[in-house]
C-alpha cells in the first residue's frame, strides 16, 4: 500500500513544529530542549531517519512525564511535546521504511496518532495530527476490511428490568420546544425523555468505515468501583468483536466509557447532532460530549455529576434510575478518596437494609431508556446506569 504524505500537511507541519519551540522551553525545562530541537531540525532538514530515532526517545520521555502524579497537574509543555513526538514519529516513518507494509505496521502508527489526540494536543497541531490519521484509515479500511465474516450488527438478546410503579415515572414528550422544555422541566429541575428528536444508529457495521483500526480506551471490570477495574487501549473492531458482542463475565466486561470518542474520531460526529434543546441548560455551555459503548450488563453505579446532562440512546436500552438531590442523605456517599460523588452501594437491585437502612426510603423514577430517546438529567442528581443490551449512548453536559 502506497502512502503519499500530502503536500498542504508537509508545508504546515514545518510552521507548526517551529512555533512549538518556546512552549516546550517553558513547560519542560531546558534539559528538553536540545533533543527536541535535534528532532524538529533533522525533520526540517529531510533527515527522517534520525526524526524518526530522536523522536522515539521524546515519545518514550514525554509518556513517562504524562503518567507521573495528577493528570490535572502535569504541565501542557509535556503534552506538546508527546504529539509532536507521535506527529513527527509517524510522518518519518511512512518516509523512510521500505520494507512491506503489514496491517500492524498501520496499526501502530494509527495508534500513535490516536494516544497524541487523547492525551490532548493543541490546535493547530491538532487537526493536522487528526487529518493525518483519517487519511491513513481510510487507507488501511479499504485494503484489510476487517472480518468479513463478522456482522457488526448486535443481536436484539435482551435483559429485563421491572419499572417499579409505585415509583414516580420520568414524563415522555415528543418534539418539544426549547422554551417549553425550558419553562416545565429546567425551572423545576425535573427529568424528562425526549422522544422523535434522532434515529439513532441502527447497526455498528454504519460506523466501522471511521473507526475499525482506531486505538480506544476500555475500561475492563464490573465497573468503577471494582478494586480489579482496569483501563485498555484496543482496536475498535477488536472492542468490539471481543467485548462487545460477545458475553464475557462481569469481572472481564469490557465498557467504552465516559470518553470524548467524537471529539477523537472526528467522521464519527456525522452520526450525532448536539440537541437543539441544550441551549436552554446552564448557561448553554457545552462542557463535553462522551461516548457509553458497551455490551448488555454494563453497570454506572450510583453517582452525581455537576453538570446538567443530555442524555442520547443511538442504539439499545437502558435502565437509568434516577434520584433527587434531596435524598442525598438516605444514598450513602462515599465519605473519602477519589469517589465522594459515587454511593457505597454497588448493586442498586440488592442492597443490605443493615448497612443501608436509609436507602428503601428514598425516593425515585426510573425508565428503561430506548434507541432514538434522550433523557434530560438535572445536575447533581443521583442516577445509576445499567445496559439491557448492546448499547451505544452519547451525553451532553452543560453549565
Ligand atoms: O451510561 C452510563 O453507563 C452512565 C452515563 C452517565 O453516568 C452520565 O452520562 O453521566
Amino acid at each position: 500500500m502506497e502512502f503519499v504524505i500530502d503536500n498542504q500537511i508537509t508545508s504546515l507541519e514545518h510552521d507548526v513544529i517551529d512555533s512549538l519551540r518556546g512552549r516546550i522551553d517553558c513547560d519542560c525545562g531546558p534539559s528538553v530542549v536540545p533533543c527536541f530541537n535535534e528532532m524538529i531540525d533533522s525533520f526540517k532538514k529531510e533527515d527522517y531517519e534520525n526524526a524518526r530515532l530522536t523522536s522515539q526517545d521524546m515519545y518514550d520521555f514525554a509518556w513517562d512525564k504524562l503518567h507521573t502524579g495528577k493528570w490535572s497537574e502535569v504541565k501542557n509543555g509535556w503534552r506538546i511535546l508527546f504529539a509532536t513526538s507521535c506527529f513527527i514519529s509517524v510522518t518519518s516513518e511512512i518516509r523512510t521504511t521500505t520494507q512491506s507494509k503489514e496491517l500492524s505496521y498501520w496499526t501502530n502508527l494509527i495508534r500513535k496518532c490516536d494516544m497524541a489526540l487523547i492525551m490532548g494536543c493543541e490546535e493547530p497541531l491538532e487537526s493536522i495530527i487528526h487529518n493525518l490519521v483519517e487519511k491513513i484509515h481510510s487507507m488501511v479500511y479499504e485494503t484489510f476490511e476487517p472480518d468479513e465474516n463478522i456482522q457488526y450488527t448486535p443481536s436484539p438478546s435482551h435483559k429485563k428490568r421491572k419499572i417499579n410503579t409505585d415509583s414516580s415515572t420520568i414524563p415522555r414528550v415528543k418534539n418539544i420546544s426549547p422554551t417549553t422544555f425550558y419553562k416545565e422541566y429546567v425551572a423545576n429541575q425535573h427529568p424528562v425523555i425526549i422522544t422523535g428528536s434522532f434515529e439513532g444508529l441502527q447497526q455498528l457495521d454504519d460506523i466501522m468505515h471511521c473507526m475499525a483500526y482506531r486505538t480506544v480506551p476500555v475500561e475492563v471490570g464490573k465497573d468503577y468501583t471494582d478494586p480489579d477495574w482496569s483501563q485498555k487501549m484496543m482496536l475498535a473492531h477488536e472492542y468490539i468483536r471481543n467485548y462487545v458482542l460477545t458475553t464475557n463475565s462481569p469481572d472481564k466486561r469490557g465498557y467504552l466509557a465516559q470518553h470524548s470518542l467524537f471529539d477523537q474520531i472526528r467522521p464519527l460526529s456525522q452520526y450525532i447532532e448536539e440537541p437543539t434543546v441544550g441551549c436552554m441548560l446552564g448557561e448553554g455551555e457545552l462542557v463535553t460530549r462522551n461516548a457509553w459503548l458497551g455490551p448488555s450488563g454494563t453497570v454506572s453505579p450510583l453517582h452525581t455529576d455537576p453538570y446538567d446532562n443530555l442524555f442520547l440512546q443511538l442504539m439499545g436500552d437502558k435502565f437509568v434510575r434516577l434520584y433527587n438531590k434531596d435524598q442525598t442523605n438516605k444514598l450513602y456517599a462515599q465519605q473519602e478518596g477519589l469517589l465522594t460523588n459515587t454511593s457505597y452501594i454497588r448493586d442498586i437491585h440488592q442492597v443490605c437494609d443493615i448497612n443501608y437502612p436509609l436507602f428503601k426510603e428514598a425516593e425515585y423514577m426510573e425508565c428503561v431508556l430506548t434507541q432514538g430517546e434522550m433523557l434530560y438529567i438535572p445536575k447533581l442528581f443521583w442516577h445509576y446506569v445499567e445496559s439491557l443490551s448492546v448499547s451505544f449512548s452519547v451525553s451532553y453536559w452543560y453549565k
